[in-house]
Order: structure tokens, then C-alpha cells, then sequence
């Protein structure tokens, strides 16, 4: 194999980039016919045949340009057909086809293609296309973050009391589950906050953190292809990345809190009520 060093992914980068637009072209169009909405975990836990049209799509580009064998895939719907989903030290493609599912299906206008490349388990870079707004994303370890190839950068708000925080519902409404997800947001917008919002797409949701629109961004129950693009760009922008306790962020742990600043991590680690969510790489 090529021996790559540091920041040597550019030709990977660039594809993914092209890849993620005309993937975000094949959602747009998608979304003009009657969309068939299918179940995954939950009755409130979309798919549709554009998800693994799209996700087939994506996999297929990436094999025909850089060969069958020299990189691993871990994409939503293959796991969801029961491929593994294991992180290795091998050079590996993390996808979402689209982020954001149910928006898709509602025409709600936040969907993303959430494309993100990893070596010995480190983001090297992340592409998020929110197609239905035209808004390419990306960013690559040390080379800045953009949106439609402009520089972006994590807001300056380090109080929390002036800050717009992120968060989602999930697909799991078990009451005891609900509870807890009110109990952290009551917390939280009494502490106060100026707003809490869900876009609901985590992809998107990361950038939105990334470009300065909202200060903060937490969530248990996602899944590594929902968190890794959006990872890497909001790192890239200047953002902190952690686990919901505070701790070190683990990308298979289905656990996040991203910010502008380390004190809104950190304040936002303290009000969350905890459940448990299992890990990507056991559910396989
Ligand atoms: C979705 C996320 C969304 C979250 C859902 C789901 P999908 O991803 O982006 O923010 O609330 O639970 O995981 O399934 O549309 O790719």
C-alpha cells in the first residue's frame, strides 16, 4: 500500500466531497416522488429505499476509486443487514447516506450525507452535505473547516446563559427514556440557557455547533455514522468534543457532547441525566 503520512488523504478528501454531493443530488431528486417509509428498532425509527440506494451508491464510488480491498466500510444500512461494526487500525469509510430520515420523509429541511474516513481510529476528515440546503461541509485534520468553501469557526459565547444548546428526542419512547431525556432538558433550560433546539439530524446538528449558529450540541443513543463527519468538522472548527460525562469522546460509545468552549461541555456533562445506550461495536 501507499505509504501515506500525515495529511496525505487529499485524494480521499476530495472524493469524498464529490461523492457526498451527488449523493445529496440523488436524495433531492428522491424526495420529488412518493416516498415509501419503512421501520428499523421502533415504529418512529425510519428507512426508506433511498437510504440503501444512496449508501450503496457511496460504497460502490469508493471501491471502483480506490479498489475493493484497500479500505473497511461502516455504513448505517449495511450494520443495519448485519455487517459488523467494528472500528479497526485499517484505513475506514464511515457513512450515513441520510441523516436525518424522517426529515427526509417529511420534507423538513435539514438532511445530510454524512461521509467521515478514519486511520488507526482517528478522524482524518469529515463531509457533511445538507443537500436539501445546498451546504457542503467538510474538514480535514489541520486543514480548517468549511462550509460552501468558506472558513468556519465555533462561536465565542463561553457563557452558558448566552448560548443556543442542540439536543434530539431519539426513537425510543419508553416512558422511563422520555423522563429522562425531559429531565436533562429541564435542567438545562433552567439553568437557563437562551433556547434549546432539535434539527434532527445529528450531522447537521455538529455543523450548526462548527459554523457559530448554536453553542452546544449533546446526545446518547446515536450511532457512530450519525457522529463521525460531524465530529471531525466541529473539531477541526475549533469545538470540544467529549463524552456525556465529561470524559474522553469515543466514537463507538453512542455518547456525545460538542461546544464551543470546554466550561458549556462541561456545564452540560453535569445536567444530563444518564441511561444506558449499549455501544456500536457490541451490537454488531
Ligand atoms: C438520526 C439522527 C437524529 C437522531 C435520530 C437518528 P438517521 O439519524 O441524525 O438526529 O435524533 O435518532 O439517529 O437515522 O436519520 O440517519
Amino acid at each position: 500500500m501507499e505509504n501515506h503520512t500525515e495529511a496525505s488523504w487529499q485524494m480521499e478528501y476530495d472524493f469524498a466531497v464529490e461523492v457526498a454531493r451527488k449523493a445529496g443530488e440523488e436524495i433531492r431528486k428522491a424526495g420529488e416522488s412518493e416516498i415509501k417509509i419503512m421501520t428499523k428498532s421502533s415504529t418512529v425509527d425510519l428507512v426508506t429505499k433511498t437510504d440503501e440506494r444512496v449508501e450503496k451508491i457511496i460504497i460502490g464510488s469508493l471501491k471502483q476509486k480506490f479498489g475493493e480491498d484497500a479500505h473497511s466500510f461502516i455504513g448505517e444500512e449495511s450494520v443495519a443487514k448485519g455487517e459488523p461494526c467494528i472500528l479497526t487500525d485499517k484505513p475506514t469509510w464511515i457513512i450515513d447516506p441520510v441523516d436525518g430520515t424522517t426529515n427526509f420523509v417529511h420534507g423538513f429541511p435539514f438532511v445530510a450525507v454524512s461521509i467521515a474516513f478514519a486511520v488507526n481510529k482517528q478522524l482524518e476528515f469529515g463531509v457533511v452535505y445538507s443537500c436539501l440546503e445546498d451546504k457542503m461541509y467538510k474538514a480535514s485534520k489541520g486543514k480548517g473547516a468549511f462550509c460552501n468553501d468558506e472558513p468556519i469557526q465555533v462561536s465565542d459565547v463561553k457563557d452558558i446563559h448566552r448560548s443556543i444548546i442542540i439536543s434530539e428526542h431519539g426513537t425510543d419512547r419508553s416512558p422511563d427514556k422520555v423522563n429522562k431525556i425531559f429531565s436533562t432538558m429541564q435542567k438545562i433550560l433552567c439553568i437557563p440557557v437562551h433556547g434549546i433546539r432539535s434539527p434532527g439530524s445529528a450531522a447537521v446538528n455538529m455543523c450548526l455547533v462548527a459554523s457559530g449558529s448554536a453553542d452546544a450540541y449533546y446526545h446518547m443513543g446515536i450511532h457512530c455514522w450519525d457522529m463521525a463527519g460531524g465530529a471531525a468538522i466541529v473539531t477541526e472548527a475549533g469545538g470540544v468534543i467529549m463524552d456525556i460525562s465529561g470524559g474522553t469522546f469515543d466514537l463507538m460509545s453512542r455518547r456525545l457532547i460538542v461546544a464551543s468552549s470546554r466550561v458549556i461541555a462541561e456545564r452540560i456533562a453535569k445536567a444530563i441525566t444518564e441511561f444506558p445506550v449499549g455501544r456500536d461495536d457490541t451490537e454488531a
